[in-house]
This record gives structure tokens, sequence and C-alpha cells, in this order.
């Protein structure tokens, strides 16, 4: 990964960090650093290009950032994960700003609404600022055409029905122009995938949300990168984000009973004790339930925490001891509590399995917090160095 610098002192922190994601850009940089440099006069702020180009952006970016009025940051990734979203993270995660504020590269989002962006969250005291395309007098008209209007509407309101509490202040979910205060971001909770990082941001953490509207406008220079396979994404980041890991969870518990009933059935079949049977189902099951939540609950987060035999003892640890108090807590409900056994069931049943996902999704696959930046100084020029 390539990191370019050019700007003021070592130790700087500015205020914002304006992220540009960039994937063949190049005829619209100079404009587009051009017209920030004047929208910004008076701020503390830098631009961070994060380029996963394979056209010569990146060079154009290094020579514009030679003579611009405001620093500017170049990223470029040689070897791109997680598309768009994963650029804006990656800048993200690069900035110590205050303010994290994303605008695509093509000059659609208007660089004199930044100043007017960083204002309103100043004022308001939100979390996020989303410039809207779907409220008072903005509007999405730079869309291509007609059909991807009418797409970006109902995927708009189709979104927002699906996340009727996070997304209650939010008309434009799906814009990609907006400014977030940088710490009310856990970069850890956010899957680096598709086009709509602020649908990530906003469906991932409870935040305050405030909107100015503004008109989309047209692309200056260059292609769209927008595409049918873009929409699958999203629909598959939709389903992620509503019925995600916790119920792909319980369809592998829900498949793990069935198993274990299947077990008690053959080996009292067999003739063994119906006692010696369920533990040896229940064990089994266990384990059956350890690889396949590896494989298809965890799989992202397999390689980001603790080591293979470390999330293996938690785990299989967290059940038997489940395994072992949920029986005793049952007969306390239906004796003492005079709950009727099976609604006493089926709260026991329900309570392991919310705490066996907490504790699964919270210490057994916790991921590290990222240990692979580190700021330092070469010469007089502070230099983001990065390691992959
Ligand atoms: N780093 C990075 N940037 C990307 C990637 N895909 C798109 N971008 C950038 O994300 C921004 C938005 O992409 P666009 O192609 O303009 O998408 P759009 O605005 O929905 O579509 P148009 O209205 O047709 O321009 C632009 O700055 C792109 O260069 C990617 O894979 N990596
Ligand atoms: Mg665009």
């Amino acid at each position: 990964m390539d990191a370019v610098w050019r700007g003021s002192g070592p130790g700087r922190t500015p205020e914002v960090s304006i992220i540009v994601p960039t994937f063949n850009e190049a005829p619209n940089v100079p404009e587009l650093v051009r017209q920030i440099g004047d929208a910004v006069a008076g701020l503390d702020a830098e631009v961070v290009f994060v380029d996963d180009s394979t056209d010569d952006t990146a060079d154009v970016v290094r020579a514009v950032a030679g003579s611009s009025v405001v620093p500017v940051r170049l990223i470029h990734r040689e070897h791109p994960v997680g598309g768009l979203s994963g650029a804006v993270q990656e800048g993200f995660r690069s900035s110590v700003a205050t303010w994290c504020l994303v605008m695509d590269g093509d000059l659609q989002h208007p660089p004199e609404m930044i100043p007017v962006l960083l204002g309103r969250a100043k004022d308001s005291g939100a979390d996020v600022v989303v410039a809207s395309r779907y409220m008072g007098e903005g509007s999405s008209s730079g869309l291509a055409n007609a059909a991807r209007r009418a797409v970006s509407s109902a995927s708009t309101a189709l979104t927002r029905a699906m996340f009727p509490i996070r997304l209650a202040d939010c008309s434009d979910p799906m814009t990609g122009f907006f400014v977030v205060r940088r710490e009310a971001v856990d970069l850890t909770l956010l899957q680096p995938r598709g086009f709509k990082i602020l649908l990530e941001i906003l469906a991932r953490h409870r935040l305050t949300v405030s909107e100015v509207p503004f008109v989309f406008g047209r692309r200056f220079a260059g292609e769209s990168k927008a595409s049918v396979l873009q929409g699958l994404h999203f629909m598959r980041q939709l389903a992620a984000l509503r019925f995600g890991r916790m119920s792909r969870f319980a369809i592998i518990g829900g498949f793990g009973a069935l198993v274990n009933l299947g077990i008690v059935a053959a080996l009292t079949g067999l003739g063994m004790g119906y006692l010696v049977a369920a533990a040896i189902a229940a064990e089994a099951t266990i384990l059956m339930n350890f690889f396949l939540q590896e494989r298809f609950v965890f799989g992202d987060l397999r390689h980001e925490g603790r080591g293979p035999l470390v999330r293996f003892a938690q785990s299989f640890g967290f059940n038997n001891i489940e395994a072992v108090v949920r029986l005793p807590v049952l007969a306390l409900l239906v004796s003492s509590a005079h709950i009727a056994a099976v609604p006493a069931t089926a709260v026991t049943l329900l309570a392991a399995f919310l705490l066996r996902f907490v504790f699964h999704a919270r210490v057994v696959y916790r991921p590290r917090r990222s240990t692979r930046r580190q700021r330092t100084t070469i010469g007089s020029e502070p230099v983001l160095k990065e390691f992959s």
C-alpha cells in the first residue's frame, strides 16, 4: 500500500478528513481538488484519496497534491478489499481528525456543500450529517436516467422500511455524501462490502442524524461504476444487515437440535440408556455446531481474533456449562415460580440461545483492534505507513 502526504508540519490533526474513494477518476481529480480547496478555505481540512484504480488516477493525485492549497493524502490500494465501502473504511482508519466527510470523486457531490455539512454537524451536535437527495430542495436528478432514479427511490423506501428505527431520521441512507464524528463509528462492526457505507454505519450504530438537502449533480467526467452487480451486492448487504449472523446462528442451532434428537433416538433404539445417549448426543451436537458456525456464521471473523484452539475451548466450555446450568434453572422456574413446563422450557431455551449468541459474537469471535497502523515521521514529513 502506497501512502503519500503533502501538508503542514508533523503531528498535525486536521479537523476534518475529506475521504474520496476513487476508481479510475483521473480526469476528475484536478477539478475536484481545486473546488475542494476553494470550498474549505478557512477550515482545517485534509483530502484523503483512497484509490483502487487501474488507470493513472494515483499519479494524477500525486501531481495535484504538490500544488494544492489543501493538504492531500493518497492511499493507493494494490490489493483492494471491499470495493467502495472497503476504501472508505481504509480512509477512516487512516484519519485522526474529529470528523470524516465522505464524498464521490466525480463532482456529483458539490464541494461547496462541505462547509454546510460541517457547520451543521458542529451546530446540531449530531453524530452524522447526511447530504440528502430526498428531502426539501434535494434532488437525484444527476442520476444517469429515469430507471436509475426509480431504482434509487424504491430501494431507499425498502431500506427505510426494513430499519424503521435506525433510519427514522435519515431520508437518504444510500447517499455517499455525509460527515460523521469519527469516534462515533466502531470500524470493527462494519463489513467492507458494496457501495452503501452510510447504510452500514447507520444500521450498525445508534447515532443521531441530521440532514441537509442537496442536488446530486451530473458526473464531471469518466464513467459510472454503478452496475447490476452492485445492485445484487446491495440486496445481499440488506439481507446480511437485517437477517445476518444471528439468524444463521439460529438456523445452525435448530439443525443441531434436530441432529441431537436423531442421535438420541438412534442410540436408545440400539438399547443404550437415555441419559448416556443424551450426553453423547449433546457433545456430538456441540462439536458439530462449532465447525458449522466457524464456517457459516463467523467465517469472516475467524482470522481477526483468537486462535482456533482457544475459540474451540471457549465455545465448547460455554455450551457445556450452559447445558448443565439450564436444567436447574428450568426446575427452579417450574417448581418455585410455578411456570408451566413448556413455556418455562421455551424461556430457558430462548435465553440460552441469546446468551450463546452474545458470548460467541462478543467473546469467542471478537476481533482484535487493528494493529496494522502506525504513524511515523520521516524527515519533516509525517507519513502514514500501512502494513498489510
Ligand atoms: N476506491 C474505490 N472507489 C470506488 C470503487 N467503486 C466506485 N468507486 C468510487 O466511488 C464513487 C461513486 O461511484 P460512481 O461510479 O460515481 O457511482 P454513482 O455515483 O452511483 O454512479 P453515477 O451516477 O453513474 O456516477 C466514485 O468516486 C468512484 O470512483 C471501488 O471499488 N474502489
Ligand atoms: Mg458518481
